[in-house]
């Protein structure tokens, strides 16, 4: 202990003292901008902003193990909503930078955009260059505590939200090698809420073990002492057991047994192209893509290209060993991605990043790379392996007479309503008005609660669609089995959109579309069954927020002929607890049991109801999810009924 105390030095800094302030004041604007302006650096002030602080930390810890130099990365929240985040890299620099005249570790969380690359080493090819930097996470945090351990001593400094708050200290002497990084959110920013979702750390930490090979993420919850929660990831098939996670995670049978891998890099080395593909059973495709570690969510060119590639490829193969007749057409981009997953990984040195969220790649060598890797290794993979290339290629061609029938079901649809001049369905009750942005339209299972619904609305914005017929699983389903279906039908037709390709918001007649079901295991049925079939095939209506789900009371508590209704037992036993004297329950188990009147005042009046609206914060997420409903399985199932509130979000409309 003596010992240590006797190698405790402050750094000498007097000396830059004068420039140093200068400085200061510089660096000072330069965060106040990020405090005044938080949505413009992280994107949102709410939950998402606030996880975004841990990314912005975890990229810097990533580069590093890029770079070669660390293999392990530990993520914790700490009691009090505190991060920690530890890399067991070189520790950043705490030397005095140049041109600063300030230590470099305090350049990189003080100075707005200063990235981890400072004197030597010099990355190939690195990751985070999307990110904003740890002077934005500094700069919103209520403190920040940096700790650097570079194999001989540990050095120390703290920030308050963004200002110098303790300078560099060199602590003592070490053995470590590492950064060590904890950090307490502002509420002052972060208004909302300051808490962390571990399901959210989680998903994304574990995707970024998948895209980076080899290292290791912990990441542990610590905020409750009686409950450590820790959870490791590390991967060293990367992307391939990517592919092999979402194929098992979701339960659905692969056609080829193995990944199909690819990889290449430009003769500089100044760009990396990673590709895994594995088809399944399913009619989905999955696509990700990736460019520096980051989901770009609107493609870009490096998604083009392996498309391009990849429908050039299989037709080219079709035709050579007679898949394809003469006479047939070509194979379509969407035969050939029917029932695939496929994670594009590309890694580059100056990757831009295009469109209004910023999330499509933009580089157009990128597109000739992933062309050239998928032409030159996909080939061969087939004609080297045919028995793997025949069972792809049962399964696309089946998807192309899929396609082909679905065109036709779909023209003789449009014949048929060409003939009947469009005609809306029969047992729809119309609102009065033509304006979507009034009108809503309830989606009611059983012809009794539709009788109530239409007799409890207000005809002049809201329209009841009673729902009748067989039941169709469309996760199970093409596109041409639906305009064959007599219950979803005439949910298209009401709405006006059209579907799949086809599907035309600006045409929705509704604004909002209500489901509206009982709150039993056959009310549960018609809405899963409902929410898959947007998903599926109209998923801007899910995208853009318009479909909600009515909320029905569960109970009537009547106290001399007075009615309270409740919406979920706790809420029953809140109302039971502030009435004193003889009461009377009622447990609905069916919206049929409701009149009118009582439809109206609990479910449809919209001074008084609760709504849930649908929410698709992540349309991957709610892909698996909507899969894992639909499956066989009851153990995913319950696992999703769990955590199902993150997908619907309470709201009053
Ligand atoms: C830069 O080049 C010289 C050796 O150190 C390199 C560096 O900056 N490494 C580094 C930074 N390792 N870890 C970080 C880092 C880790 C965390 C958790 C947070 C931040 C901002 C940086």
């Amino acid at each position: 202990m003596s010992e240590m105390n006797e190698n405790i030095e402050m750094i000498e800094i007097s000396k830059v003292e004068s420039e140093y302030g200068a400085d200061e004041i510089q660096v000072l604007e330069g965060l106040e901008a990020v405090r005044k302006r938080p949505g413009m650096y992280i994107g949102s002030t709410g939950p998402r902003g606030l996880h975004h602080l841990v990314y912005e930390i975890v990229d810097n810890a990533i580069d590093e193990a890029l770079a070669g130099f660390c293999d392990k990365i530990d993520v914790s929240i700490l009691p009090g909503n505190i991060i920690r985040v530890f890399d067991n890299g070189r520790g950043i620099p705490v030397g005095i930078n140049q041109k600063m005249g300030i230590p470099a570790v305090t350049v990189v969380f003080t100075v707005l955009h200063a990235g981890g690359k400072f004197g030597g080493g010099g990355y190939k090819v690195s990751g985070g260059l999307h990110g904003v930097g740890a002077s934005v996470v500094n700069a919103l945090s209520e403190w920040l505590e940096v700790r650097v351990y570079d194999g001989e001593f540990e050095y120390f400094q703290r920030y308050e939200r963004g200002d110098i708050a303790t300078d560099l200290q060199k602590i003592g002497p070490t053995t470590k090698k590492g950064t060590e990084v904890l950090f307490k959110a502002d509420t002052q920013i972060f208004k909302e809420t300051d808490e962390y979702d571990f399901n959210t750390l989680k998903v994304r930490l574990r995707e970024q073990a998948f895209l980076n090979a080899g290292i290791h993420i912990e990441l542990r919850d610590e905020r409750d002492a009686e409950n450590l929660i820790q959870k490791n990831f590390l991967y060293e098939g990367g992307i391939r057991s990517f592919v092999e996670y979402i194929h098992q995670k979701r339960q659905i049978s692969v056609v080829n047994p193995e990944v199909i891998y690819f990889a290449s890099a430009n003769e500089d080395d100044s760009a990396a192209v990673e590709i895994a593909m594995q088809y399944n059973e399913s009619y989905n495709e999955l696509l990700l893509s990736f460019a520096n570690n980051i989901h770009t969510t609107d493609g870009g060119t490096h998604e083009e290209g392996f498309k391009r590639a990849l429908t050039r490829v299989m037709n080219d193969y079709a035709r050579k060993f007679g898949k394809l007749k003469d006479s047939d057409k070509n194979l379509s981009g969407e035969d050939v991605r029917e029932g695939l997953t496929a994670i594009i990984s590309v890694k580059l040195k100056e990757a831009q990043f295009e469109g209004q969220t910023k999330a499509k790649l933009g580089n157009t060598e990128i597109r000739t790379m992933v062309d050239k890797l998928i032409s030159d290794k996909l080939a061969v993979y087939l004609e080297e392996n045919p028995q793997i290339a025949k069972a792809i290629f049962d399964k696309t061609l089946a998807a192309a007479r899929a396609r082909e029938a679905a065109r036709k079901a779909r023209e003789s649809v449009r014949r048929k309503s060409a003939l009947e001049s469009a005609q809306l369905p029969g047992k729809l009750a119309d609102c009065q008005s033509r304006d979507p942005a009034e009108t809503e339209i309830y989606i009611v299972e059983g012809d009794s609660a539709g009788g109530s619904a239409k007799g409890g609305r207000d005809r002049k914005f809201q329209a009841i669609l009673p729902l009748w017929g067989k039941m169709l699983n469309v996760e199970k389903s093409r596109i041409d089995k639906v305009y064959g279906n007599d219950k979803l039908m005439p949910v298209v037709t009401a709405l006006g959109t059209g579907l799949g390709d086809e599907f035309d918001l600006t045409k929705l007649r509704y604004g909002r579309v209500i489901i509206m079901a009982d709150a039993d295991v056959d009310g549960s049925h018609i809405r899963t069954l409902l929410l898959t079939f947007f998903f599926r095939f109209m998923k801007p209506l899910v995208e853009e927020g318009h479909i909600y789900i009515a909320q029905p009371p569960l109970y009537r508590i009547t106290k001399n002929k007075e009615h309270k209704y409740a919406y979920s037992d706790e809420e029953r036993d809140i109302i039971l607890g502030g009435i004193e004297g003889k009461t009377e329950i009622q447990r609905y188990k069916g919206l049929g049991e409701m009149d009118s009147e009582q439809l109206w005042e609990t479910t449809m009046n919209p001074e008084s109801r609760t709504m849930l609206r649908v929410e698709m914060e992540d349309a991957e997420e709610a892909d698996r999810v909507f899969t894992i409903l639909m499956g066989d399985k009851v153990e995913p199932r319950r696992e999703f009924i769990e955590q199902n509130a993150k997908y619907v979000q309470n709201l009053d409309v």
